[in-house]
Parts: C-alpha cells; structure tokens; sequence
C-alpha cells in the first residue's frame, strides 16, 4: 500500500483449522498453512508458526487502525504542533476546521474518494449509511459540478474535505481556478461558473449555472484551505506509460507545480486511485513513475483501491494524517507572539551588546589602571 502502509496482505482466503484465533475481520491477512496430520508432524509445527504469525499480524494491524482512526477521530485543530522554538497551539492562528481539498482531472476518483474516507468510520458509526458524494457513473454524466464539503467522519467539526469539480483540459482554466481556491478560500456549494468547462465541454456548462442558484440560499463560511489531495486515475497513467502518450501525465505534472498548490514548502499528498484494476506490480510501477515525474518521495504517494478491506482503511487514515500533520506546520504564526518573540530577540541582542560594551569599558580600565601603575614605576625610579 502506497505511503506510510507496510504491511502486506496475503490474498489467499484462510481456512477453518489455522484461523480459529484469528479475529474474523481479519482473517483475510491470514497467512494460511498446511492442515495438519499425523503423516506430518514437521508441518505441524509449521502450522504452529504460522498460526502465531498470522495471530500476531492480525493483532498488529489492529492495533495500527484503532490507534488510527482514534487519531483522526480525537483530532482538533492545533494538535499537531510540535511547539518548535517552545511555541504552543494557542501561538498559531488555527483555523476553525481543517480543510482538505481534492484536486484531480475528471474521473480520477474524487468523489469516490470521499465515499471510501467516510465508510472507515461508517464501519463503526452506521454501517448501512448510504453514499455521500455522487460519483460519475458514465462518461455522459456531468460529475461533480460544485465545490461540496463533507465533514470527515460524518459529525465532524475538526476535518472537512472538499469534493471538486475536474481539471480540464484548459490549463488556463485550471491555473485560475486553483488559485482562485486557494488564494481566496472555498465555500460550501459553490459554483465556479466562470471557469466553467464551456471551452472543452461545450454545453454542459449550462447544466451547472442552474445548479449554482438552487443552492445559492446558503450562505456559507469561506474557508481557507490547509492541504491539497491531488488524486489521479492509476489506470490512466499506466495507459500512457505504456503506450507512450504523455497527455495525462503531463497535465497532471503542469497542474501539480502550482506554487500556490503547496502550503508553505509541502506539495500536495497524492492518492493513486485504481478500482482494483491493477495488479500490485502495476501499483508499484505507477507510483514510481509518479515519484519521478512529480519529484516527491513514494511515502507522499498513496495508493488506494476500491476495495473495502482494513489494509486500504490504514493506508486512508495514514493519508488523512499525512495530510492533516503537513497542515499544521504550515499554519500561520500570530503576530502578537511575533511581536513578543521580535522584543525579546530586541531585548537579549540589547544585553548581549551591553555585555560587549561592558567587556570593553572594564579592559579600559584595566589597561587605564596598569598604565597609571607604570607611569607611578617611571616617577619613581626617575626621582631615584
Ligand atoms: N478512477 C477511479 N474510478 C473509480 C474507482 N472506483 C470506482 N470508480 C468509477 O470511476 C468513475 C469516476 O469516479 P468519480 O469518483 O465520480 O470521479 P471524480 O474524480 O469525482 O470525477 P469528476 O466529478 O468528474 O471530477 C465512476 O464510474 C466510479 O464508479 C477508483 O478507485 N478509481
Ligand atoms: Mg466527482
């Protein structure tokens, strides 16, 4: 799994006789292991070791996802600062919520993306919750048409996620857009009408203006956003991999270097969406690709399926957190703790030339002293 993940899964199914201590949920991790006879008592003990180490993996894991999804769960903004410099949270100008945007061209899993952030915590609120985010079915589907935000988990008021409308193939467009969001702040419905896709898409901008005024009674906060989600189709990359087109990619590279893209010096995280259309090798070789043509390190790069496991639920949390921790060391410093720094900076360089000062004032009277000292010496030996 792409990022922080490292734990790989066994894809074979466990059986009944070395899984009984294995928590069902996990019983796909399970590595599986000879039924064992009376023929074949050296693979007995294998199977002893492999119980154990599938008991142990599956314990593992576990505990890796209840400690990650409480992280996300007992989140509020200012956790993460490492108060660097012995500044504290109460230092930073925090903002009300943390806002996450997702950027992506059309198709590449956005609104999916959503659906599969907020089934990990559904699994333990309300596992029958339907869909949030309306995902384009077809190709003749309009897509996400306005920016939406969705609290992550569902209740929440410490993370929100943006849902977006795709890049198109108007790079102009793009450019406008993205700094439009992330110089002045998104809000809740929005329409972004003017950058609308009429060039590219003809008509289909028509069908966003209505849209824009049914949802205009709400009024809602601009928010600045923290962190961007650049989520690409892993399939896409592979097809121009392999046949040698590089017009995704190089739209996806164009787009990523956006300096106003990145908070502070971190680009954004990237999360490889597939649908379980690719085989690990493929995952590993798209993700590769990424890191060089995008020039990040893998462990900014994550991979996640469509499948509904606990493995692509870590590599979720891992990404959030990736996410939400880059955030808050980038978030802005309050000026009055500037100030206070700045005065006591003024005030200790204000000492330390005194002490310069007083260093020269005292061997100017040392050297005053032994002057007089020697000029007393002089007198005296003359009068003798
Ligand atoms: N790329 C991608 N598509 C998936 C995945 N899982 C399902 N799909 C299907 O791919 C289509 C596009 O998914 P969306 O999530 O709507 O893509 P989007 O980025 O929100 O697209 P726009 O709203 O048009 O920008 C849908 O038909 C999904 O059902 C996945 O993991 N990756
Ligand atoms: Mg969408």
């Amino acid at each position: 799994m792409g990022g922080g993940g490292d734990i790989t899964p066994t894809s074979i199914p466990s059986s009944p006789s070395c899984s009984s201590e294995v928590p069902p949920e996990f019983a796909e991790y399970v590595a599986i292991s000879p039924v064992c006879d009376d023929e074949a008592s050296d693979e007995c003990c294998d199977c002893d070791d492999a119980e154990v180490e599938a008991l142990y993996f599956g314990r593992r894991l576990q505990d890796r996802l209840r400690e990650a999804k409480d992280f996300i769960r007992r989140y509020k903004p200012g956790d993460c600062i490492e108060g660097a410099g012995g500044t504290k949270a109460g230092d930073y100008i925090l903002p009300e919520i943390a806002t996450l945007l997702l950027v992506g061209p059309r198709g590449a899993g956005k609104s999916t993306l959503v659906n599969r952030i907020t089934r990990v915590f559904d699994k333990d609120d309300d596992p029958f919750a339907p869909d949030r985010a309306q995902v384009s079915r077809n190709s003749k589907s309009y897509g996400t048409l306005l920016l939406w935000e969705y609290p992550i988990p569902r209740n929440s008021t410490a993370i929100c996620i943006y849902d977006t409308q795709s890049l198109s193939s108007n790079q102009q467009n793009n450019f406008k857009m993205l700094q439009q969001w992330m110089t002045k702040g998104i809000s809740h419905a929005e329409t972004t009408t003017c950058f609308s896709r009429d060039t590219d898409e003809g008509n289909k901008t028509k069908h966003i203006k209505p849209l824009g005024r049914q949802f205009s009674f709400l009024s809602c906060k601009t928010r600045k956003v923290n962190f961007v989600i650049f989520v690409v189709d892993g399939v896409s990359i592979l097809d121009g991999i392999e046949s040698n087109k590089k017009g995704y990619i190089d739209i996806l590279h164009e787009t990523f270097m956006y300096p106003f893209l990145s908070i502070g010096d971190d680009k954004p995280v990237v999360v490889v969406t597939h649908g379980d259309r690719l085989s690990m090798l493929q995952r590993a070789h798209v993700q590769n690709e990424l890191a060089e043509v995008l020039g990040i390190p893998v462990q900014q790069i994550f991979d996640i399926p469509g499948s509904d496991d606990y493995q692509t639920d870590l590599a979720i949390l891992d990404m959030l957190r990736y996410c939400i921790q880059h955030a808050e060391q980038n978030l802005p410093i309050k000026l009055n703790y500037l100030l206070e720094v700045r005065g006591r900076e003024t005030l200790k360089n204000a000492a330390e030339r005194l002490m310069a000062l007083d260093a020269v004032i005292e061997a100017t009277i040392i050297f005053l002293c032994i002057m007089i000292l020697l000029l007393r010496f002089s007198d005296k030996l003359l009068q003798l």
